[in-house]
């Protein structure tokens, strides 16, 4: 359609230029939600179709040698045993190892070479913190309350101090309303984060959790950016036990999210948790798909529950918080997953991340295998950390 705006041997106001930008806009609204009606009607029909042929696909059934083990472990544990929590926290004290070498043994050899507290105490310990990837200003907050509490608490020995820094850490770490909102069906949760973060492993984990927990889990490959992804993606849904909806690789990601919305609406499935790529040809492209995305989900199951949970890799340090400051620009982040905490000295970084995002890291990845992501409990985690209850 031609724009009218154009008049020639005029110059065009700023208003006639904007009110021209906005036509084109508008068209291409428009244009976007023919495509998807279309899209909507093939799909549905293929859907139909596919119903008619398999009417309930339950679990994909398991296959490869690895995956087998897998499920023979799990038939070996039942979830409720208490020795089954035990090995958690063993899992989660043995991925913190390296960082437990690296802060806790510093902070108590500093308290066994001080007999009593004073100044110099604190100034040590203020010493650990800060270069322990806690970063300055987390370390200067927790050694003022750290003084404070002394004060108030009339603590006079160096064993007494370890218990309040850790209490201190546990408190400075506390987010209200850490668990995930997925209340409505189904609810959707949409992992998202740079390349290489972690984000396909810590959705199939996440997928194995959820499913525990009884709910009926849908995974969509929306990361068509490179085939592997998608079969590393299904891989991991074959372990876990959950549907993959997937289209091939170069696909919209946005179409493969509308797809499984469809399904989930239709078999009633409780979550839906969306893979996306970690890197286009653009990083202005990849904000732009990830924007569409959400407003597809946003179009399609308005009132829905969403947790956009952000992926980052606890080895990278301070790049952490500058990708979730430019992820935070295509929406809103509702929690964070730090993996990788077992391959680094850097786990002070939980801390750091507390104190400069103002966003709970929800879960923790501490290990390559199905059980080793974990919901972030900050006692939990600072016992491992000092290998020590409170
Ligand atoms: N040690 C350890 N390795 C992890 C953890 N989480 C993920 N990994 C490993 O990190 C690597 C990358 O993980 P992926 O899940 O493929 O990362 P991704 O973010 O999906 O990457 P792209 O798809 O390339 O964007 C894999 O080798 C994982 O096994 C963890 O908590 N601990
Ligand atoms: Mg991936």
């Amino acid at each position: 359609m031609a724009i009218k705006w154009f008049n020639w041997g005029k110059k065009k106001t700023e208003a006639e230029k904007e009110a021209a930008q906005n036509e084109i806009l508008e068209q291409n609204i428009e244009q976007e939600s023919e495509d998807f009606a279309t899209y909507f009607e093939q799909a549905q029909e293929e859907l139909a179709k596919k119903e008619a042929e398999e009417p309930e696909v339950e679990e994909i059934p398991l296959s490869n040698e690895e995956i087998e083990t897998f499920s023979e472990e799990q038939a070996e544990e039942p979830e409720e045993k208490p020795e089954k929590k035990q090995n958690l926290f063993e899992r989660l004290k043995s991925g913190l190892k390296k960082t437990r070498d690296s802060i806790t043994t510093k902070i108590d050899q500093i308290l066994t070479s001080f007999g009593k507290v004073d100044e110099e105490l604190f100034e040590e310990l203020e010493e650990v913190l800060i270069t322990s990837d806690i970063g300055i200003n987390a370390s200067l907050n927790i050694i003022s309350e750290l003084r404070e509490k002394v004060k108030r608490e009339k603590i006079t020995e160096a064993s007494q101090v370890r218990k309040a820094l850790m209490e201190i850490i546990a408190d400075s770490l506390t987010f209200e309303n850490v668990g995930l909102k997925l209340d409505t069906r189904p609810s959707v949760i949409v992992v998202i984060g740079v390349n290489g973060v972690g984000k396909t492993t810590s959705i199939g984990k996440l997928a194995h959790m959820l499913k525990k927990q009884g709910k009926k889990v849908t995974v969509a490959a929306a990361d068509t950016f490179r085939a592997a992804a998608i079969d590393q993606l299904e891989i991991w849904t074959k372990r876990a036990g959950v549907e993959i909806i997937k289209h091939s690789e170069g696909a919209d990601p946005s179409a493969v999210i509308f797809d499984a919305i469809q399904h989930c609406k239709s078999k009633g499935t409780d979550v839906l948790i969306c893979d996306t790529a970690g890197r286009l040809h653009t990083k202005k492209n990849l904000m732009e798909e990830l924007k569409k995305v959400f407003r597809v989900i946003q179009r399609e199951l308005p009132g829905a529950d969403i947790e956009t949970l952000l992926v980052l890799d606890a080895t990278t340090g301070q790049n952490a918080v500058q990708q979730a400051k430019t992820f935070s620009e295509v929406s809103q982040l509702t929690g964070l997953i730090l993996t990788k905490l077992d391959g680094t000295a850097k786990g002070g970084i939980v801390v750091s991340i507390k104190s400069e995002l103002n966003v709970p890291v929800k879960f923790i990845g501490v290990g390559e295998q199905m059980e080793d992501l974990q919901p972030f409990n900050p006692e939990k985690f600072v016992e491992a950390l000092f290998g020590t209850e409170m």
